[in-house]
């Protein structure tokens, strides 16, 4: 009697359910190569999103994360032991999300949606959700749920209602290190500065730059080491340097930790030498530059308007006499581009000795400025937000057919990856193990594709014979094609 009494007094602990929903395969995580480059582990990156969003919790609540992309099977619904669910979903895992939040939904169990897409389209996203958390997790989840419990959730939390929340320590207790690549991705900063009008962060984060607390930083970088025998680190931020005098505290504080790590930031950072020394010393091993464009005009007309192009090649050099491989990141698409500029960029790529490069189709990512131009100029080819990926043409492009531009794509990464490029930029001596190791990968891994596809390798010089159209229709695989 006495026994019932007091458990019925306990307060009742409910039960969050976190999903990662699959991740369609995208330009990065090209089809076919990503096994060969995750050496067996199951999914690239853990879901940062949803270790924070364990984080934050209120103390009544108990977490569970499911990710999809590490499971045999997709995830089934069900309502047995779980009161809510939070599903997190960029825009090209916003159809999965969909169908996840809908079947929860029909088995009576509260849905949460948040994560950049339904952060740019909480009208859309309320159509399968119950609640949508609109930004940074720490400053709408703990409201949300408690809300929920309280029995009176509102629609929409926004985290501009509580913009100074600290950036939480993500709980990685909750995964299974075996499964990703890349298990300790740790977030040092959020957003960014700069204004690009094709890039989602200002579009939905605003340009405010936030600074984790580096005494947060350094202790999880210390468990990470003791708990996961950690010593390579990937910054997961979209500018590590965006704030150049927090940068050098920062890298000063982690310099005794004796690590090696790699991250993306601007290249304002050639213009200030104590800072690249400050990097290097720290362990800053390379950089994802987002360069996007080497052509005089592009850059200005996408928003880049803190650099113009025809300094890049100077600025990468001085990054690179630190010791720091850069990886270049492009967008091929823009207004101002033909298949020759994308042509142009490659060339640009190998003359910077970038040890990387990734080239993305321009997507109109809901939320930015060119997604807003592309809608009200009727150049949007579709909303299917799975299609969203850097590797499908979402719009009309304006100097070239669809097709060309696919073809610029994948002509650009075969000729930038191929042996001749690669040993042009990479040279043997002193040998640069982890670069060689990715760009074989790389290169083998689009030769395999190709040939199990049974299509020929694209090259730029296809555009300029007589029969460019058969041959690019060939190569990506529109008709059949035999050696
Ligand atoms: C590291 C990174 C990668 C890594 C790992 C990605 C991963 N799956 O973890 C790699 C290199 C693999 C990658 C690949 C790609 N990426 Co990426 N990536 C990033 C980067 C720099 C950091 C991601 C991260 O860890 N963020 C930290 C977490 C904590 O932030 P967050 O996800 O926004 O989560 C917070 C809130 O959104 C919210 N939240 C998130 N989920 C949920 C869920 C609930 C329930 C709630 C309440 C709240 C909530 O709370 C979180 C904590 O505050 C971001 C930039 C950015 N600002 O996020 C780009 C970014 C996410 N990537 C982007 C893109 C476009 C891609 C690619 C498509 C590129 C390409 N063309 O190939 C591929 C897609 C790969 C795939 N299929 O998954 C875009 C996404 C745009 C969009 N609208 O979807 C971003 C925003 C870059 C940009 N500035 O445009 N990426
Ligand atoms: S500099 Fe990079 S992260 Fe910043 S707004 Fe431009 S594209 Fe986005």
């Amino acid at each position: 009697m006495i026994e019932s009494l007091v458990t019925s007094k306990q307060p009742k602990r409910w039960k969050l359910r976190l999903i990662n929903p699959h991740s369609p395969l995208s330009t990065i995580t090209l089809p076919g190569i990503i096994q060969k480059m995750t050496f067996s582990r199951k999914a690239l990156f853990a879901p940062l999103n949803l270790t924070i969003c364990a984080a934050v919790v209120p103390p009544n609540w108990d977490v569970e994360i499911i990710d999809e992309n590490t499971t045999d099977e997709p995830h089934e619904a069900t309502a047995e032991g779980v009161d809510a669910v939070g599903i997190g979903t960029m825009t090209g895992q916003a159809v999965r999300a969909y169908e996840l939040a809908d079947a929860y939904r029909a088995l009576g169990v509260k849905v949460i949606l948040g994560g950049i897409h339904p952060s740019a389209m909480p009208d859309e996203a309320l159509l399968h959700a119950d609640i949508v958390c609109k930004g940074d997790a720490e400053g709408t989840l703990p409201h949300a749920l408690n809300d929920l419990a309280a029995g009176c959730p509102e629609q929409i939390y926004d985290w501009k209602d509580h913009p100074d929340t600290p950036i939480a320590t993500p709980r990685k207790d909750l995964l299974d290190p075996k499964d990703y690549l890349v298990f300790n991705p740790i977030q040092t900063t959020r957003g960014c500065p700069h204004g690009c009008t094709f890039c989602t962060t200002p579009a939905i984060f605003g340009r405010r730059f936030r600074l984790r607390a580096i005494d947060d930083i350094v202790e999880e970088i210390h468990t990470a080491k003791e708990d996961f025998n950690s010593s390579v680190f990937i910054f997961s931020d979209d500018n590590v340097a965006g704030n150049q005098k927090w940068a050098m505290e920062l890298f000063e504080a982690i310099r005794p930790l004796n690590i090696r790590w790699a991250s993306q930031c601007d290249i304002l950072i050639a213009r200030n030498d104590k800072l690249l020394a400050a990097m290097r010393d720290s362990g800053c091993i390379g950089l994802i530059l987002g360069l996007e464009s080497p052509k005089a005009g592009t850059l200005a007309s996408a928003g880049k308007k803190f650099i113009s192009a025809d300094v890049y090649i100077d600025r990468i050099k001085k990054i690179q006499s630190y010791g720091i491989s850069l990886w270049g990141s492009f967008i091929f698409g823009f207004d101002t581009d033909d298949w020759r500029d994308c042509m142009d960029t490659v060339r640009f790529a190998q003359r910077a000795d970038l040890c990387m490069s990734c080239y993305i189709i321009l997507t109109p990512y809901p939320g930015t400025v060119v997604f807003e131009q592309y809608k009200a100029e009727g150049r949007l080819l579709t909303t299917e937000w799975d299609r969203y990926n850097g590797s499908t043409v979402c719009f009309r492009p304006e100097r070239m057919s669809v097709d060309e531009l696919r073809h610029a794509q994948m002509a650009a990464f075969h000729e930038f990856y191929a042996m001749p490029s690669a040993i042009k930029r990479l040279r043997v001596l002193p040998f640069k193990k982890h670069s060689w190791m990715a760009n074989l990968a790389i290169q083998r891994g689009l030769s395999y594709y190709y040939s199990k596809k049974g299509r020929p390798l694209p090259h730029f010089s296809d555009f300029l014979e007589p029969d460019a159209a058969a041959r690019i229709a060939r190569s990506l695989g529109e008709v059949p094609w035999k050696k």
